[in-house]
C-alpha cells in the first residue's frame, strides 16, 4: 500500500474537531471520577486540545460550550487558541441546565422560559462572531415524559418559532446545526426524536438549517449509514458528533465498538464528495466532523488521540475503496463481489501506510506512543492536580453527566 498523490491530498485534508467537554471531568448519573491532570478551565481544555492536534495534525479546531466554556472575552479566548495553533468550532449553546428548563427550554409550556432559552441561543450567535466559528450546534433536552404531559403539536410549533429566530439572526457564511436523538433525558417523546425531525425543521427555516448526526442517538440497528447518504443527497448534512455506542448515547471513543459502521459512513461521505451531482458534492465537503465523547474512567487526552485516529483509519480505508470495481459489481447485481469491494478496503491494515503519511507531516509515526513518552499527562497531573466536577471560567455550572 503507497501513498499515492491523491491519498496524500485526501489525508491531509482531513479534519477532525474535538469537544471543550471532552477535557474535563464528566462521568454517569452514579459518579463522576476526578481524573489526574484533568483540564480545570477552558485555557486548559485549548491546551490539551493543542496537544491532541501536535501529535496527531489533523484536530485544529475546539468545540465551545457554553457557559461550561464562559469567559469575558472571547477574543482573547481566541488569540489564546490561535497561538496554540488552533481555531474555535462550532458554539454549543446549553439550555438544559437551568432550573428553569424542568418542562423543557424553546418547547416549553411557559412563555417565559422559552424567551430566555432563545435568547441564551441569540448570545451564542453573538459569540460566534468574536470566535470566528462558522456553526452553531443545537442540541436540545427538550421532551415529555409522560403520555400527556404536553400538547406534541404545540411543543413542535415552539420548537419551529424559536429555531427559525436563531436561523434568521445567523450571520451570512454561518449554519446552524441541529442535533436530534431518540430519548434521553426525556423517556416519552422528545422534540426532536429523529434525523426525519430534524429535516422537517431545517427545510422549513432556511439553507443556514442542517442536520446533525450523533452516532449514539439512534435506536438499535438504525442504519446510520443509510441516513447519512440521504441526507448528503438533500443537501442537508451538516455534521456529525462522532462517538461509539453499544447501548444508547454512550459517548465512548469513537470506533471502539462499531468500526465498520465508522467506515461505512466514510464510504458514503467519500462517494459524495466526488459526486457528479454539485449539491452533494458541496454538502460532502463542509460537513463538520467533530467528536462528541464524554469519559468516565479513561484518560481524557490519550482517549481524544484515539478517537482521532480512529476517524483517520476509517477515512483512510473508505479512501481505498475500488470505485470503478464497485460500480461494475452493482451494475451486474453482483452482490456478493460489491460486498467483497467494501470489505477488501475494510480489511487492508492502513496504519503503515498512515505512519508513511505522519512521516512525509514531519510527525511522530505513532502519536499514542509518543504521548506517552511526552511527559505530558505527568506534568499536567502535577500542575493542574486532581479536581472534582469539570471547568469553567469564570466559576459557572460545572458538573457534566450527559
Ligand atoms: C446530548 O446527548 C448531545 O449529544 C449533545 O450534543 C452533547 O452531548 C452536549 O451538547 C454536550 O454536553
Ligand atoms: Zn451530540
Ligand atoms: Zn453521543
Ligand atoms: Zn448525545
Amino acid at each position: 500500500m503507497t501513498l499515492t498523490p491523491d491519498l496524500l491530498d485526501a489525508l491531509n485534508s482531513q479534519r477532525i474537531e474535538t469537544p471543550s467537554w471532552g477535557y474535563g471531568n464528566s462521568g454517569t448519573r452514579f459518579k463522576t471520577f476526578a481524573a489526574q491532570g484533568a483540564a480545570r478551565t477552558i485555557w486548559e481544555k485549548l491546551d490539551d486540545a493543542a496537544e491532541v492536534h501536535r501529535l496527531t495534525g489533523i484536530a485544529p479546531s475546539v468545540a465551545l460550550h457554553i457557559p461550561w466554556d464562559e469567559v469575558e472575552d472571547y477574543g482573547e479566548l481566541k488569540r489564546f487558541a490561535d497561538e496554540r495553533g488552533l481555531e474555535i468550532g462550532a458554539i454549543n449553546p446549553n439550555v438544559f441546565q437551568d432550573e428553569g428548563y424542568k418542562l423543557g427550554s424553546v418547547t416549553s409550556p411557559d412563555e417565559k422560559t422559552r424567551e430566555q432559552a432563545t435568547q441564551h441561543l441569540l448570545d451564542c450567535v453573538q459569540i460566534m462572531k468574536q470566535t470566528g466559528s462558522r456553526d452553531l450546534s443545537l442540541w436540545f433536552a427538550d421532551g415529555t415524559n409522560y403520555a400527556g404531559q404536553d400538547d406534541l403539536r404545540a411543543r413542535k410549533h415552539r420548537m419551529r418559532a424559536a429555531l427559525k429566530r436563531v436561523h434568521d439572526a445567523l450571520p451570512e457564511g454561518t449554519r446552524m446545526l441541529v442535533e436530534y436523538k431518540l430519548f434521553e433525558p426525556a423517556f416519552y417523546a422528545t422534540d426532536l426524536f429523529d434525523w426525519g425531525a430534524a429535516y422537517a425543521h431545517c427545510l422549513a427555516i432556511g439553507d443556514k438549517a442542517q442536520v446533525l448526526v450523533d452516532l449514539g442517538h439512534h435506536a438499535q440497528g438504525v442504519n446510520i449509514e443509510q441516513i447519512v447518504a440521504f441526507l448528503l443527497d438533500e443537501g442537508r448534512l451538516g455534521g456529525f458528533h462522532f462517538n461509539a455506542r453499544r447501548y444508547a448515547d454512550d459517548d465512548l471513543i469513537v470506533g471502539t465498538s462499531n468500526p465498520f459502521e465508522l467506515f461505512c459512513i466514510y464510504a458514503e461521505l467519500v462517494s459524495a464528495a466526488t459526486s457528479s451531482d454539485a449539491l452533494t458534492r458541496s454538502t460532502a465537503q463542509s460537513v463538520a466532523y467533530m467528536i462528541d465523547q464524554s469519559h468516565n474512567i479513561e484518560p481524557k487526552v490519550e482517549a481524544m488521540l484515539q478517537s482521532v485516529l480512529n476517524c483517520q483509519e476509517a477515512y483512510a480505508k473508505a479512501l481505498l475503496i475500488d470505485r470503478d470495481l464497485l460500480r461494475e459489481a452493482q451494475a451486474a447485481g453482483d452482490v456478493l463481489g460489491a460486498h467483497r469491494v467494501l470489505t477488501d478496503a475494510f480489511k487492508t491494515d492502513v496504519r503503515p501506510l498512515l505512519s508513511d503519511l505522519r512521516a512525509e507531516q514531519g510527525l511522530s509515526t505513532d502519536p499514542i506512543k509518543a504521548h506517552r513518552q511526552s511527559g505530558y499527562q505527568h506534568r499536567v497531573a502535577q500542575e493542574r492536580g486532581t479536581q472534582s466536577g469539570g471547568g469553567g471560567y469564570p466559576v459557572k455550572e460545572k458538573a457534566h453527566s450527559v
